[in-house]
């Protein structure tokens, strides 16, 4: 090789080194580019990722939202129609012994542990505390006497004395003594089997009415006008179990409506109208001085059927000038009810006050003679000693008892429950 041709392979080699690092710079820059365009590819990728990532985020929030309103719906409304919040939302108590009482009763019935609601477990623990003195005076007292000895004659002798204190009444106390008499001839029985054939044998006395009556609860047939009355004497609690019924009844899904057919008392309408204002009822009255009892009947019967009422409630008076007779004007708005409404079905309930004991009783013979009653609510339940009035009133009235009230409050009332009513009675310490 020459020297120019050396130096024309030199020039050719640099020439195709320039180009090769030319090219490889090509390169470089396009690896750049590519990886740049690469880089900037998975930055997009990550970025799509991201937004769809939030998107999902959103959707479960939204989601999760929407699974969580109807339970606040239903809590906010609880079944109160026309209203956002419920009157006086009960509050979860303590974890005590009632608590544990309330809830064995619930689950004894055949409740599960999810069914089972902070209403239930309040009442229960009123109804069991308001019947303590009954108790304190009668279980307590036998318990005591028993100790963990099988009964003896000697102790049912006790046992009636202790039954006719809680005002259980001649009859129903005969009755159970005689029951257990015949069985501890059979058989020796210890305490506790004692007060368990006990807890049996009232059951039986209070069932009694009700099973005979053909109807275990006491509610409102759906397509009839239904007309609660709700008579006794003065202040036993016919007006404010009238309020208590009307929250009851409203609360679940019954057209409501109240009559006040109390016109003798001048505040009667007006406590009415505080009960009517509470649960969402309308109250028909009538202001004028001693109107008609029967023509305010009349008259909201009219209103009833053009509503469309299921349940018509009716409160009336205890006690009129004596000139009227209370007999003959619950009788007058019976023919009204009768003569303009002949299918609706009609309740005629004695509210009965617990504490008044064997007074009661007696109150309640002279009204079943005349008023043809055919239920009986026991009120202020809470606190007497006397609450075995109930018993008396199964057995010697035979009226079956559709409610009972314990205490002042719109929830403190509910619809009878015969093993509810005998294990808070007999429950023991
Ligand atoms: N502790 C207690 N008090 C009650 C209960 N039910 C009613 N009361 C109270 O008994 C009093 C008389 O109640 P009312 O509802 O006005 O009795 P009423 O039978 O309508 O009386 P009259 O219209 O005068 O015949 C009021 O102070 C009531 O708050 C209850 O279950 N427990
Ligand atoms: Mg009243």
């Amino acid at each position: 090789m020459t020297n120019t041709n050396s130096d024309n392979s030199r020039e050719w080699a640099a020439q195709a080194y320039a180009l090769l690092k030319k090219k490889q710079e090509e390169q470089k820059q396009e690896l750049i580019k590519q990886e740049e365009q690469k880089q900037e590819l998975i930055k997009q990728e990550e970025q799509k990722q991201e937004l769809i990532k939030q998107e999902e985020q959103k959707q479960e929030l939204i989601k999760q939202e929407e699974q969580k309103q109807p339970l606040i719906d239903s809590l906010n409304t609880e079944n109160v129609p026309g209203t956002t919040k419920t009157i006086d939302e009960t509050e979860l108590g303590e974890f005590d012994d009632n608590f544990t009482w309330s809830a064995m009763v619930l689950a004894a019935q055949g409740k599960e542990i999810n069914q089972i609601s902070i209403d239930e477990i309040d009442w229960l623990t009123k109804l069991r505390r308001g019947l303590e003195e009954t108790r304190k005076g009668f279980v307590t007292e036998l318990l005591d006497k028993l100790g963990d000895d099988p009964l003896t004659p000697e102790s049912l002798d006790d046992l009636e004395t202790l039954l006719i204190r809680a005002d259980v009444g001649i009859d129903s106390t005969d009755k159970v003594i005689s029951s257990l008499r015949k069985k501890l001839n059979e058989e020796v029985v210890g305490g506790e089997a004692g007060i368990k054939f006990l807890k049996k044998e009232l059951k039986l006395i209070i069932d009694k009415p009700i099973k005979n009556s053909g109807t275990d609860l006491l509610v409102p047939q759906k397509g009839k006008l239904n007309v609660w009355l709700l008579v006794g004497v003065n202040g036993v609690g016919k007006t404010t179990t009238l309020g208590k019924l009307a929250y009851l009844s409203s609360r679940s899904n019954y057209k409501t409506l109240i009559a006040a057919a109390d016109t003798f008392r001048a505040a009667a309408v007006e406590q009415l109208k505080v009960w009517g204002e509470r649960s969402n009822v309308d109250v028909i009255s009538n202001q004028s001085k001693n109107a008609d009892p029967a023509a305010v009947v009349f008259d909201a019967i009219n209103s009833a059927k053009k509503r469309n009422i299921d349940l018509l409630l009716v409160d009336t008076a205890g006690r009129l000038q004596t000139k009227n007779n209370l007999m003959d004007e619950l009788a007058k708005i019976k023919k009204i009810i009768d003569k303009k409404v002949p299918d609706a079905i009609v309740e005629s309930l004695l509210v009965l006050d617990a504490s008044q004991g064997q007074n009661g009783l007696k109150q309640a013979k002279s009204f079943a003679k005349s008023a043809n009653l055919s239920g009986a609510i026991i009120t202020k339940l809470d606190g007497t000693s006397r609450g075995g009035v109930s018993l008396a009133v199964s057995e010697e009235v035979n009226l079956p008892i559709r409610f009972i009230g314990a205490g002042e409050g719109i929830k403190d009332l509910r619809p009878f429950n015969s093993y509810e009513f005998v294990e808070a009675l007999l429950a023991d310490k």
